[in-house]
């Protein structure tokens, strides 16, 4: 039977799943990303063009593409969309991010915790513009990496501006 939202089966992304991940892009972006389970990121984006935005519960398509890499997808409630593979064993991954024109005019408007905002933030994706939309396709090095097991709520749980100094720049 096929199942139009789980392409991979949840046992194959066990070496993934409660993987939590701090990273920058070349562009210099540095986010952060927690796989909470087998339909569910969390994040926060430390900085960029909507540094400080961060987002809880947000529903992902994961799928394994071998024993070191998956890729993650999405569509956020601003009608931005993400595709992010990541290799966790070279820690390193590309992303490719395609902002509706909105985002790319006025950023600002989506850097908050998503969650207590969802519904103005589909107002704005209503009405646009939509198009063009603004492109981003960029590598990443992992700076950070731990397995923080599933469903941990306390992973990703303040803003970015809350947490202790040097949270994001710790290495490992
Ligand atoms: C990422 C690239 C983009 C990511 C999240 C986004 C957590 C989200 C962007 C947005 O909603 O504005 O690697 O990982």
């Amino acid at each position: 039977m096929q199942n139009t939202f789980e392409s991979t089966k949840p046992e194959q992304l066990s070496r993934f799943l409660g993987q939590h991940l701090i990273y920058t892009y070349e562009n210099g972006w540095q986010y952060e990303l927690y796989l909470k389970n087998a339909t569910t990121i969390d994040y926060r984006i430390h900085s960029g063009m909507v540094g400080g935005r961060w987002v809880r519960d947000q529903q992902a398509h994961i799928v394994r593409l071998s024993d070191d890499v998956c890729k993650i997808s999405w569509d956020e409630p601003t009608g931005t969309t993400v595709s992010v593979a990541i290799n966790f064993r070279e820690r390193h991954l590309h992303g490719v991010i395609f902002f509706p024109q909105w985002v790319a005019l006025e950023p600002g408007k989506t850097v908050c915790f998503q969650n207590e905002h969802l519904e103005q933030m589909q107002r704005y994706r209503d009405a646009g513009p939509t198009y063009p939309k603004l492109v981003i396709d960029e590598f990443a090095q992992v700076t950070f990496s731990e397995n923080c097991g599933l469903d941990d709520e306390t992973v990703i749980a303040c803003a970015p501006a809350e947490l202790p100094a040097g949270y994001s720049t710790r290495r490992n």
